[in-house]
Formats: C-alpha cells, structure tokens, sequence
C-alpha cells in the first residue's frame, strides 16, 4: 500500500512538472500570422484607370496601430496586358502622398480580363506602419502602353465612404498629388509591432531553443529516474 501511495504522489509531481514545462515553452512557440490591420470596401465600386501616361493612383489611410505591413490587398480589373503593376507604401504630407517607397512590390499583368478581385501584393520586404500617422497605398503601371486598352483598374467608390483617408491620384508620375472624395478599395496586411527591447524580469522569461533543450532532457532524466524506481520497487516487493 505504501508504493501505491508514493506512486499516486510520483504521478502529481509528474504531472506538475509537464505542465511546467509547457508554460515555459508556451510563449516561444507562439507567432504573429498576418492579420488585417486597415481597409476599405463599402461594397458596390467602380473603378479608376491607372495607365502609362504618368497617372498614378494612391489611397491613403490612417494606422490604428503601429505595426508592420506585410501585404496589401486591392480590389483591381485588368484589361489586355499592362505588364509589370507596382504597388507601394508611402508616406503622406498635408494629406497626400510624399518620399519614396516604404515598401513595394511588383506583379506582372495582376488580377482577371474584365473581372473586379481582390489581389494581393506581399512585400518583399515590410515597412511599419505607426499608430495614427497617414500613409498611402500607391499604383502604377510603369511598362502600360498609353492611350491603348492595356490597363488596370483600382475599384473605388465615388464617394467618401471611408474615415482616415482618400483616393489621390498624379499625373505625372507622382510628382504633384491632387485629392478627391473617392475610396479606392483596399486591406492592408501585417503582424503586430515586436516590442522593443526584451522587458527585464517581468512575467515568465522565454526560454531560448538551448533552454527548451535543457529542460527537455531534464525532463526525460526524471522520466527514466521514475520508471527505474518503479521497477526497483516492483522487484522489491
Ligand atoms: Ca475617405
């Protein structure tokens, strides 16, 4: 009867130390997936005409958290082939779009002949996005022939439909900005902003791949420890 009981108290304390374990090693394992972060689509839409002849167009829009922008999604309809379509970050200066790319990235003839869909343009390298400041979502078709019938088309809604920024649209390659009451259509995509520099000694330190391997093998020690008093106990009684 006394093994029985030691036993029963053997497993708590197994038990114990799993679940310690796995608190530890908790937080190491989690990660931040993309998220949607700011977006514009009140439904119905037209479009906007981006094309060769210096016109470009940006939507702009206010962070609601600092963090980063992975990816952005715009609602857009090809027509022929345009070629190579850039879509990049910028910074904004009295409302409309300033500076160069934050971020950009490159698709070649994007989206479907005639039809309006969400396309996805992934940075290949993401920029962050602060807490309340104003940025633009800017497109350009730098290879589109003009005036022919090869160009994309940025869904918009021709009215103010969403908060926090406008469509802007360039004719001149994004050298002057003129403002108006449209909504291009869009998500902007990224993960939350990685808290700087480590806080010291709140809360339970992660463990680092060396820790996680340490406790690991401790673990197993105790396992194997266990197992061999069991039998030892067995063969003794
Ligand atoms: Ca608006």
């Amino acid at each position: 009867m006394r093994f029985v009981h030691s036993s029963h108290n053997t497993k708590y304390v197994v038990i114990a130390i799993f679940l310690f374990c796995l608190v530890l090693i908790a937080p190491t394992k989690a990660y931040a997936a993309p998220q949607k972060y700011e977006e514009c689509f009140p439904g119905t839409e037209q479009f906007t005409p981006v094309t060769m002849d210096g016109r470009w167009r940006a939507q702009t829009f206010t962070a609601i958290s600092t963090h980063s922008v992975t990816s952005v999604k715009v609602r857009i309809i090809r027509y022929g082939s345009p070629g190579e379509v850039v879509l990049s970050i910028r910074n904004t200066d009295l409302g409309g779009p300033t500076g160069s790319d934050l971020a950009a990235a490159t698709l070649s003839n994007p989206g479907s002949q005639g039809v309006v869909e969400w396309v996805e343009f992934v940075f290949p390298s993401a920029c962050t996005a602060e807490e309340g400041k104003v940025y633009s979502i800017i497109i350009r078709t730098p290879a589109a022939p003009y005036p022919v019938n090869d160009f994309v088309g940025w869904a918009a809604h021709y009215t103010d439909q969403c908060p926090g920024g406008n469509h802007w649209y360039s004719d001149n390659d994004g050298f002057n900005w003129d403002p108006t009451d449209y909504d291009q259509h869009f998500e902007v995509w990224g993960e939350p902003a990685q808290p700087s520099p480590p806080a010291p000694a709140q809360g339970v330190p992660a463990l680092s791949q060396w820790g996680m391997v340490v406790m690991a093998a401790l673990f197993a020690l105790l396992l194997v420890w266990l197992v061999t008093k069991r039998l030892g106990s067995k063969g003794t009684g």
